[in-house]
């Protein structure tokens, strides 16, 4: 069961007749559930079956066996890329990826994401993160990375944050004036273009989560992006360093399993149509949202619509601009009591956790702190119906003392 939902009231929701109830995570038995703000795209069971009878069959179950070589190979097909390797999770991809090409030194990294992408640079003393802000746009400032570069920096950190990409050429300019590497962080990134270009063909680096609450998803998952050649260091990488017999490096074990290769071909499939159903989600958010006629509501249209750009719909992020007692913790209060799960990604951030309060200068990160203050992710998936949407925008209507009528 999800961590957000340990509220055991009843959610005053209209009845499983007039919302998309097959998109709800049932809670406590009876017809009681939750709009979540994301719900895996999972195969049918008969789409796999055969595969994972094979797999059984073939007693090959780990260690780049049959289906993860199908799927690497799908899947540098479909995203665009020349170089993939899959591993066990996204935060894991973070790691090796680190590993694999920023020297010791001090990286730059983005303040507002989640923990996967600077536990790694804080839990090894090779590096020393320098936490620099976002734009009010949620990706790293380029100004901001380049003020940061010091004789000892070596590398650089970005996040695409929601799916949105950050500002590629301004970054690589800078990573490479100063010679450093530059890791994409594209967690939320899978299947999004732009101008024709897989966002995972940017930088040294791209790292992708196929964790199941991301658009394509191998229940745990995820990749590492980059030119063929470089795919050889990270295959020895993701088997503890070893080649042929021999250990010829330093590594990990990031390997995945034939049934998560399973899932994920099956997936694959299906995939192209989930993103599809996201957009019209997003969409008709876009479309009812401003009717309501909210001015604290921030919504961001460009970062759907803009030009040569294909999404993936990844998360619907909504800004809510504090004004009296209402703020984005109100909004997200009265969505929870309305059956309905958006997610305050991300909060906690660097900035606003304890544990980083010696490390970083808040005052220097005054848009990310913003942001996570801010920013509340309403629910969008493959699943949900128009009755959802409509449910959703409603109860943003009541919260902010507009038309809604839950
Ligand atoms: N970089 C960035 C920028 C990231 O956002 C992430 C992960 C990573 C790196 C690391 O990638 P991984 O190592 O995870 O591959 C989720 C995900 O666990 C995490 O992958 C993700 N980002 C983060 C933003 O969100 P939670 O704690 O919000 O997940 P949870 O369990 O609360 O699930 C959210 C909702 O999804 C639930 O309310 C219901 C639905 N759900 C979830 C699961 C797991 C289902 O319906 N079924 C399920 O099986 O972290």
């Amino acid at each position: 069961m999800p961590t957000d939902d340990g509220n055991t009231s009843s959610p005053a929701s209209a009845s499983a007749d007039d919302v998309g109830i097959r998109t709800r995570l049932p809670r406590g038995g009876g017809d009681r559930s939750w709009l979540t703000v994301t719900s895996p795209l999972l195969p049918d069971f008969e789409a796999i079956a055969p595969m994972l009878r094979d797999v059984l069959d073939r007693r090959w179950v780990t260690n780049q066996g049959h289906y993860v070589q199908a799927l690497e190979a799908r899947l540098r097909a479909w995203m665009g890329v020349d170089g993939l390797v899959l591993v066990t999770n996204g935060t894991v991809a973070l790691e090796m990826a680190y590993a694999e090409v920023i020297p010791a030194g001090e990286v730059i990294c983005t303040a507002f994401s989640f923990p996967a992408t600077w536990n790694p640079l804080y839990d090894n003393d090779r590096w020393t993160p320098v936490i620099v802000d976002t734009l009010p746009n949620y990706r790293i400032d380029p100004a901001a990375v380049e003020a940061a570069i010091t004789p000892r920096t070596t590398g650089i950190v970005a996040v695409h944050s929601y799916g949105f990409p950050c500002d590629n050429v301004a970054l690589a300019a800078i990573a490479e004036k100063h010679g450093l590497a530059l890791v994409y962080d594209a967690a939320h990134c899978f299947g999004v273009q732009q101008d024709g270009r897989s966002l995972g063909t940017w930088g040294t680096l791209s790292t992708f989560s196929f964790h199941a609450t991301k658009v394509f998803n191998t229940l745990e998952g995820g990749a590492i992006t980059g030119t063929a050649t470089q795919m050889d260091g990270l295959v020895q990488r993701r088997n503890f360093g070893l080649k042929d017999g021999q250990q010829v490096g330093l590594g990990t074990n990031g390997k995945v399993d034939e049934f998560r290769a399973v899932v994920g071909l099956a997936n694959l499939d299906q995939v192209e149509g989930a993103i599809a159903a996201r957009g019209r989600v997003a969409h008709s958010y876009l479309e009812q949202l401003p009717a309501l006629g909210i001015d604290e509501l921030v919504l961001h249209p460009d970062e759907f619509e803009r030009a040569g750009y294909t999404p993936n719909y990844a998360y619907f992020p909504v800004r809510v601009r504090p004004a009296g007692r209402r703020d984005r913790t109100t909004l997200q209060t009265v969505l929870k009591a309305h059956g309905i799960l958006a997610r305050p990604y991300f909060f906690p951030t660097i900035a606003n956790t304890p544990l980083f309060a010696e490390h970083v200068d808040v005052d220097s990160i005054p848009e990310a702190i913003s942001a996570s203050e801010q920013v509340l992710c309403l629910p969008i998936h493959h699943l949900m119906s128009p009755a959802d949407v409509a449910l959703v925008v409603s109860v943003v209507g009541k919260a902010f003392g507009g038309r809604g009528r839950p």
